[in-house]
């Protein structure tokens, strides 16, 4: 079976096309997105055809679950759609369990720079996130207790779950001892990504990430988007900014109609092939 690594501000994924597979996505990612037995990923990316749109993408986490949307993988998604000629045209429909969402390949003096992509509307009430203790109101700079301290989060959803934290100095955070107890906190239903944010200045945040299912990774494309979300609902930052990650940067946008546009990288390391 062929399979291609991909890359997007560090976040990696494996490509496959599942369009005539028969194959266990939960199985195959923990096996393949392992760094010494497998390929080594953060997800794996997995074609489905549809009638909804032009495409299915699924992601599949390296503990074998199912979240319902990847901001980094669906840039690497569109890119292989487009350099594989599965797509012909620059911007296209993509089905993914956060909707119908548009990718659009950008280009620069004919050669593929970036993808960006429509990711739809943030949603921010409680139920929605899903977050609990917070009835259905929006979730806004508010305190949570976690390993006996109190943090202010605010929390958004991409179609997956995130809760924002500010903190002073990016460097302090010890996200490796804290991260995974925000993941597992009992506030979250379905667990959460969690991302920690310094606030540069109103056009620039730092941000640093813990995944669900995944545990620190180099980027989060929901996760920056969320960032910006949080980041100017506490009037931290403008609608437009750049998140730098620990992988690279992505430019994110709010566009007044409500809908999120997030800009970055997406690039190919390596084709392969299975033998099992
Ligand atoms: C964070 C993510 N890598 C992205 O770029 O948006 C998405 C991966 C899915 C995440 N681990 C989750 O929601 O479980």
């Amino acid at each position: 079976m062929k399979f291609s690594k991909w890359q997007g501000a560090g976040n990696d994924f494996i490509y496959i096309d599942g369009r005539n597979a028969d194959i266990n996505y939960a199985d195959f990612a923990k096996k393949y997105c392992d760094r010494h037995f497998g390929i080594g990923a953060d997800g794996v990316l997995v074609l489905e055809n549809t009638n909804k749109a032009d495409v299915r993408m699924r992601i599949i986490n390296p503990d074998g679950t199912e979240p319902e949307m990847c901001g980094n993988g669906i840039r690497c998604f569109a890119r292989a759609l487009y350099d594989y000629g599965i797509i012909k045209n620059e911007e296209f429909t993509v089905e993914t369990g956060a909707g119908i969402l548009t990718p659009k390949i950008v280009a620069e003096n004919g050669k593929v720079s970036g993808v960006t992509v429509d990711m739809g509307k943030p949603r921010l009430n409680a139920a929605e996130i899903p977050i609990v203790g917070f009835g259905n109101e929006k979730v806004i700079n508010r305190p949570i207790e976690v390993l006996g301290k109190t943090y202010n989060i605010t929390c958004v959803s991409m179609g997956n779950p995130h809760c924002v934290v500010f903190v002073d100095d990016i460097k302090k955070c010890d996200i490796e001892s804290i991260g995974r107890h925000f993941e597992t906190h009992g506030a979250f239903p379905r667990k959460t990504n969690t991302e920690f944010v310094q606030v540069i200045d109103d056009t620039h945040l730092r941000m640093r990430v813990w995944e669900r299912g995944a545990a620190i990774t180099l980027a989060c494309g929901t996760g920056a988007c969320a960032s910006l979300v949080a980041a100017v609902l506490n009037e931290r930052a403008k609608r437009r900014a750049e998140v730098k990650l620990d992988g690279g940067a992505l430019k994110i946008e709010w566009k007044d109609d409500g809908r999120i546009f997030m800009t970055g990288p997406a690039e190919l390391v390596f084709e392969g092939e299975i033998n099992d």
